[in-house]
């Protein structure tokens, strides 16, 4: 089934609502045939371990194996590449099911960075870790922070297998460098950051939902705790007045234009 089937266009109160929030839950965006396809291959790429991949271990936040040596230190955390893994994980990306709303908040032009995210998102069971809150902008290198990313549920999201949290508005404050820690993540025990913490939402989806976010909006995800596997596809954009600085890992492959 192709993914540019599905009428997409973003109404007024969405759009507030994300300029307002910095994040935007969709409802039922990728009909079921499609996401059953898609999490089909990503469960072949993940048994057969298919390169290049992102181990737990690698990051090593809370709750990640030590090692790659250790126990769980082959868990998957990302099947990275995702476009260039599979033409219909590319079709998805690429789809006017993603392009028109994400026109409609970057410009008539868009860019898919190849660098960033393009992945399939994995949490799997026993060895996975929790993500702090953070900004993605925090390690990319773009002349502007406007970057938009996509976050597609292939299956049930939920706070018990690891979902996203976000902090409403976040994307247009400013956060001095003390409340954030030497990795960049907020520091949850600092006072300064109580109110703003106590505002966290948690995204549950269910299979073909899609959260839109802005690279600014700080967001988390805590660990699996079901016997499940969860898998998301998750993108990042930009418009025209955006560009990877030259040099930089932002800037490691070649963009797609919509
Ligand atoms: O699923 C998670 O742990 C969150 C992933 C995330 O926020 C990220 O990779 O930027």
């Amino acid at each position: 089934m192709r993914p540019d089937t599905v009428s997409a266009a973003l109404g007024e109160e969405e759009r507030a609502s994300f300029r307002e929030q910095g994040f935007l839950v969709r409802r039922g965006v990728a009909p079921q045939a499609l996401c059953e396809a898609l999490l089909a291959r990503a469960r072949q790429d993940l048994e057969s371990q298919v390169q290049p991949l992102e181990y737990e271990a690698d990051l090593g936040y809370p709750g990640a194996p030590a090692s790659r040596e250790s126990p769980g230190g082959r868990t998957v955390r990302r099947l990275l590449q995702a476009c260039a893994r599979d033409a219909q994980l590319r079709a998805w990306a690429t789809a006017e099911t993603l392009a028109q709303p994400l026109r409609q908040l970057l410009g008539p032009e868009i860019w898919l960075s190849q660098a960033h995210h393009n992945c399939v998102m994995t949490k799997q069971p026993r060895f996975s870790s929790l993500t702090g809150w953070h900004q993605d902008s925090r390690y990319w290198n773009f002349s502007t922070p406007d970057l938009v990313s996509t976050w597609l549920a292939l299956g049930e999201e939920s706070v018990e297998n690891g979902c996203l949290w976000f902090l409403p508005g976040t994307h247009r404050q400013e956060f001095a460098p003390e409340r954030l820690d030497a990795a960049l993540f907020l520091r949850e025990d600092d006072p300064r950051n109580r109110d703003v913490l106590a505002t966290r939402l948690a995204a549950p989806l269910a299979p073909g939902d899609v959260v839109l976010f802005h690279a600014r909006t700080f967001h988390a995800a805590g660990p699996n705790r079901t016997g499940q596997t969860k898998f998301a596809l998750v993108h990042t954009y930009h418009g025209a007045n955006t560009h990877p600085l030259p040099g930089t890992r932002s800037a490691c492959l070649p963009e797609i234009a919509l």
